[in-house]
């Protein structure tokens, strides 16, 4: 039996011209800067995002967190989504290894942080108070059905931060969604971010890796907090290879993921005992809730694996399903004939 597995892009697979680039690939010690392949990578990542500099690390967790503790000292205040990735599922790195203070204001349905209520958490100058540093933004936004935060509101948030003097970072995860989703260049989504991190390792379908980008400045202390952390890796240009080749080929494609991802919620919109806008889905994240009396989502989840379909169960009543390069339109066809027969046999 094949298996649909939607629970998240990072499944995705090495693409064969990726594995063929890593095989191939030039390198060197990276620690040392010799490594050719990691330098062209990360000329390439901050050239796309429009920064000075570029930074391979390991993870999406490991990105965030370099930037974190370059931005912010002991005790400072990080202003962030109450669902944000980096609060949420981080492990609270950023108090557990920076002493960093999260500051969470809630997240609206469409990802964003409301204006005023930033304006509000920002701290006055006042001996009771950490000093707030720093505003984290997620696009798109996980937790919040992968909304895509556009060009105007990230010009609201800089205008907010510069009046403050804050900094921003962008956890980019999925940036490239979010500029294919946006129709626009990714460069303008992050211009008012002095940091940003994004993955290689989710959507775009490298093995390994995210960047960190930012002034060149920045990068060289980001490069410091990631060797400290444990990041700094030898010949890392067989993994950054592939990364190449995610950058080069696999962004404009994205496009057919956010379709799959409609079309998925489209379908499940039409289901008995299912609950979901299709509407609130603009790329490749699909929660929908499961309202049928008696059955929670894990249930749900382990009856549709047992036909091939693997989704995320999420909280007391979602499930989570992420669209990506291995899963076609027939493969959502599929996933709901199964679901339809599931919720059917369901009294
Ligand atoms: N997200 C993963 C899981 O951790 C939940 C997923 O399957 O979606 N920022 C955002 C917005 C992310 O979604 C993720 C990973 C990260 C950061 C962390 O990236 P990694 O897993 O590379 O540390």
């Amino acid at each position: 039996m094949r298996i649909i597995d939607l629970r998240s892009d990072t499944m995705t697979q090495p693409t064969d011209a990726m594995r063929r680039a890593m095989a191939e690939a030039e390198v060197g010690d990276d620690v040392f800067g010799e490594d050719p392949t990691v330098n062209q990578l990360e000329e390439l990542a901050a050239e796309r995002l429009g920064k000075e500099a570029a930074l391979y690390v390991s993870s999406g967790t490991m990105g965030n967190l370099v930037s974190q503790l370059k931005h912010c000292g002991r005790g400072d205040e990080i202003i962030l989504g109450s669902h944000a990735h980096t609060f949420f599922f981080e492990q609270g790195g950023s108090a557990a290894v920076g002493s960093i203070h999260p500051r969470t204001v809630p997240n609206q349905p469409d990802g964003k942080l409301a204006l005023e209520d930033i304006e509000i958490a920002i701290r006055g100058d006042n001996v009771h108070f950490p000093r707030s540093r720093l505003i984290l933004l997620e696009n798109t936004h996980n937790l919040c059905n992968g909304c895509p935060l556009e060009i105007d509101y990230m010009k609201a948030v800089g205008e907010i931060a510069r009046r403050h003097k804050l900094k921003i970072h962008v956890d980019g995860a999925r940036i490239f969604n979010a500029a294919i989703a946006l129709g626009v260049e990714p460069k303008d989504l992050t211009a008012e971010a002095d940091s940003v991190s994004f993955c290689l390792s989710k959507g775009l379908a490298a093995p390994v890796g995210s960047m960190v980008c930012g002034t060149q400045d920045f990068i060289n202390q980001a490069r410091r907090a990631r060797k400290v952390l444990g990041g700094g890796m030898r010949q890392a240009g067989v993994l950054a290879a592939a990364g190449i080749v995610a950058l080069n080929e696999m962004v404009a494609r994205l496009a057919e993921d956010h379709a799959n991802a409609k079309k998925l919620a489209l379908g499940l919109a039409e289901m008995p005992g299912i609950s979901i806008n299709p509407d609130d889905i603009q790329t490749n994240i699909v929660f929908f809730e499961v309202t049928r009396e008696g059955m929670v989502p894990e249930e749900f989840v382990q009856k549709i694996d047992a036909e091939g379909i693997r989704m995320l169960p999420v909280g007391p009543q979602k499930v989570r399903a992420v669209t990506h390069y291995h899963i076609t339109s027939a493969d959502i066809d599929q996933a709901l004939g199964v679901i339809a027969k599931v919720m059917s046999k369901v009294k």
